[in-house]
Formats: structure tokens, sequence, C-alpha cells
């Protein structure tokens, strides 16, 4: 028991009484990774589907005929299912240091590792629930332990979590709970009209909940102190069960844990929005979740190299979720040897690079929302963010002129404007008609920096 921290309890009205601790809302930008056998075959549509769902679109008899299933068919042939990628996935070129220096990099205050993902293949020891998983297959690794290991030990700040499936696709166990979550779900595997390749690893169990859910999630906090439980998908869930006694675990240690939407709870932490935003800030925390590819978070490699989101992009996207009150994750999908192809690690050390002299504007502020957002004279796309004794204009286009509030500002007591990354000198400001601040702007400083970000305070 922590003095001042109530002892939660496995019911609703208990456990609707946790939010989102203060660190993930202020930490605003986060790296999530989708990395697993799907990272072999590595393949989607580009634009129309999600390459970690090929899996689902190969086994699935409902997906006969689908890009993926014909795709597949030509390069691969009948006789090879989903499972027999699993040998090729190597990873023989990771070095987790690598990534974490990266989300470092980046400017990220936290990370989510998908530690297992639908097809049901698990990034870490999964003890007796389950052979199936990275420790004895695959790339024989523990990939969750070596890449929180790094992460504690390099960059300790880094907020750690954890993204866990709640149904898996194919998993026999799974089946009562099927249709409820992936409507036309087989019972077996199927390809091509005939039947079957095995769940490969998979140890017959009596529950899915009881004997897979319920000691993998616990793997997840008791042996990795997850900061975060990424839940996806919901449905059938222990988690309202054994959810107030992780809370208790983590704040008997001073940490203070959340869990999103997708956990098959009554309650949640946090919203989150996929390959979307939020129009205005809500009264709940929420976090939009996006791929650097226009629509996958696992690798794609039918993708073209100008298709990935540059920073700049990137940025606007950040700045517009934090001007509404969300956290932006964005996702990696390395390729199956562990490499980060460039077109993802290039605009994330740019951001990086940003958020190095404007990340005031970003991290630990607040929204300050007016109707409309972006109406401040002088420009056509402008953000506002602050904090109790600063105050934050971001510049998604380039301005002209003058930038004038649309409205009195949240704050009184600033005596001077600055352009974060700029040269450093003050900028002349004015505040008139109780509260409208006005900046004049020089074409000169604007050339120096990309999303011009003032802060006055
Ligand atoms: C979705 C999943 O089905 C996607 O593959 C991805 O993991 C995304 C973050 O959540 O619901």
């Amino acid at each position: 028991v922590v003095a001042g921290i109530p002892e939660w309890t496995s019911d609703d009205t208990s456990l609707r009484t946790h939010e989102a601790p203060d660190w993930f809302d202020e930490a605003k930008f986060g790296i999530f990774i989708h990395w697993g056998v799907y990272s072999v075959p590595a393949w989607a549509p580009t634009g129309q589907q999600y390459a970690e769902w090929y899996d689902w679109d190969l086994h699935n008899p409902a997906n006969a005929g689908s890009p993926t299933w014909v795709h597949h068919l030509e390069l691969y042939g009948p006789d090879v299912v989903y499972d027999d990628f699993i040998a090729n996935w190597t990873a023989a070129n990771w070095n987790p240091d690598n990534w974490t220096d990266l989300f470092h990099d980046a400017g990220a205050k936290y990370f989510v590792l998908v530690t297992k993902h639908h097809d049901g293949f698990a990034l870490f020891d999964t003890g007796n629930s389950t052979h199936r998983n990275a420790v004895l297959l695959g790339p024989k690794r523990n990939i969750l332990q070596d890449l929180f290991e790094s992460a504690k030990t390099r960059h300790p700040e880094l907020h750690r979590g954890t993204y866990f499936t709640i149904p898996e696709w194919f998993n026999p166990a799974w089946g009562p709970y099927g249709e409820q979550s992936f409507p036309g779900m087989p019972a077996l595997n199927a390809f091509n009209g005939s039947c079957c390749d095995p769940f490969t690893g998979y140890i017959p169990v009596d529950n899915y909940l009881t004997d897979v859910q319920k000691p993998q999630m616990e793997t997840l906090f008791y042996d990795f102190d997850t900061d975060i439980l990424w839940c996806d998908i919901g449905g059938a869930s222990i988690f309202p069960k054994i959810g107030a006694t992780w809370y208790n675990y983590a704040a008997s240690k001073g940490r203070q844990v959340v869990m999103n939407n997708r956990c098959g709870a009554n309650q949640s932490d946090f919203v989150t929005p996929e390959y979307a935003t939020f129009g205005a800030p809500l009264s709940q925390k929420w976090e939009s979740s996006a791929g650097m590819d226009p629509y996958s978070y696992g690798y794609n490699s039918d993708t073209p190299p100008d298709a990935y989101q540059n920073a700049s992009s990137i940025i606007a996207e950040l700045v517009d979720i934090v001007s509404k009150g969300g956290n932006f994750l964005i996702d990696i999908g390395p390729m199956q040897d562990g490499t980060v192809i460039p077109e993802e690690r290039e605009p994330l050390l740019e951001v990086g690079t940003w958020l190095n002299h404007s990340g005031a504007a970003i991290y630990n502020t607040r929204p300050w929302f007016i109707q409309p957002a972006d109406t401040t004279a002088g420009l056509t796309d402008v953000r506002f963010t602050t904090t109790a004794d600063a105050f934050y204009i971001i510049a998604i286009s380039r301005p002209t002129g003058s930038l004038k509030t649309a409205a009195p500002i949240p704050i009184t007591g600033g005596d001077h404007v600055v352009l974060l990354g700029g040269p450093g000198n003050p900028l002349s400001w004015s505040v008139a008609d109780a509260g409208v601040l006005s900046v004049d702007v020089s074409d000169a400083e604007l050339d120096m920096v990309n999303l011009p970000t003032w802060a006055f305070e």
C-alpha cells in the first residue's frame, strides 16, 4: 500500500479511477516497432493493406484471391505456408543498441515493441503457454529482453512499452472466442483449398484466457516491468481480472503504468486512433499511431522509397496532434534482419534535430485550442501549445509578415519572443486587445528553420 494511492480492485468502479499518468501525457512522442515473422514475406498491396496481416490474407479461405494470396502463389507456390517463413526470420544484423540510440536521437520519450501480433508469434520467452516464440524459433533470441536491456542501460529515461494482441489468428485455443474479433475466422489454416499448416509451437491448453493470455501478460508486467500495456483488438480478455494487481504492484514500486483502450476491458487510460487524428482536444488522453509507410506498420517491400513520410510531414503531424492534447506513436517496420531502412531512419533523425531546438513547444505542454485554430493573421496553418509560463506558436506552413493570435493568449507575464532554432535574438512583439499577441517575423530568419516555432515566455 502506498500512501495517497488507492488500492485498485478488480471491479469497474475501481478500475475506472485509473488514468494516464502525467509522464505519458507529457512524453508526446513515441516509437512503435512492428517486427516479426511477417517481416520475412514483407508484402501487401501498398496503401491498401498492412503487411503484418500477411498470415490472415493468405490463410483465411475468405481471402483466397486477395492481392497477397495471388502474390504468394506466384512467388512461393501453394505448398509454402506462413509458418515456413519462421525459419527465415534471422535477426542476423540486429543490434538493439542501434535501435534504442535511434529512438533517443529521434527525440522519442518512449517506445512500444510489438511483443506478439495476431499471428501469435511472441518475441519473448512464453514458458509453457506456447513454444511459438522467437527464443525457440526463428531468431532464437529473447528480442523483448535484449531491447529492454539495451534501453535500460543506454537510455534509462525512455519509457518502455509492450504491444500485445488479445486474439490470435488460427490459434486453436482462441477458436471459441474467434468470431468475436475476426469474423469468418476458420478453425484451421487452409490455403488454396487444401489444409493445414500446423500452428507451429502450439502447446495444447485448456483455456486461452487463463493459460495463454494470463501468464504472458504477467510476464510483461512482472518480468519486464512494462510501462505501457498497448493491447490490440480487444475481445475476450483476462485483463479485467488481473489489471488491478498490476496497478498495485507498479504503484508499490513507485511506477505509474498505462493501458490503452484495446485490452478487452470496460475502461481505458487512453484511446488510439490509427492513421487518424482528432479535430479538437478530447476529455480523455489519446495517442495516434501510424506507420511511416503510407499504410503499413510492418515492413512492406512493395512500397516505393519515395512513398515514406518525410521529416516535415512527421513533424507537422506531431505538432497537430500535440496541439489537440494527443501523443504521436510513429511506427518503424524493420526488415527481417533487423535493419531499419534509410527511408525510415533518416527522417526520424531529422525529427530529432527539430525537437532538439523546438521541443520546448512539444514536450510537457498543454493544448491551447481555439476555434478555428488556424486563422492567425499571416498564416494559413498554425498550431498553439502552452505551459504555465510560456506560449508557443508553431507554423506548419511558412508565414509572411507578422503573426497575430486570433484570441487572447493564455499566459501573462512573458517578456520576450524568440524563434526556436533561430539566431536567438529577441523579436519585436506586442500584446494588445486584452491579450492578443502580435509578433514580427523576418524572412531571413524563416529561411533558417523548418516549421518555425516561436516562444513567448
Ligand atoms: C491494428 C493491427 O491490426 C495492425 O496490424 C497494427 O498492429 C495496428 C497498430 O493495430 O489493429
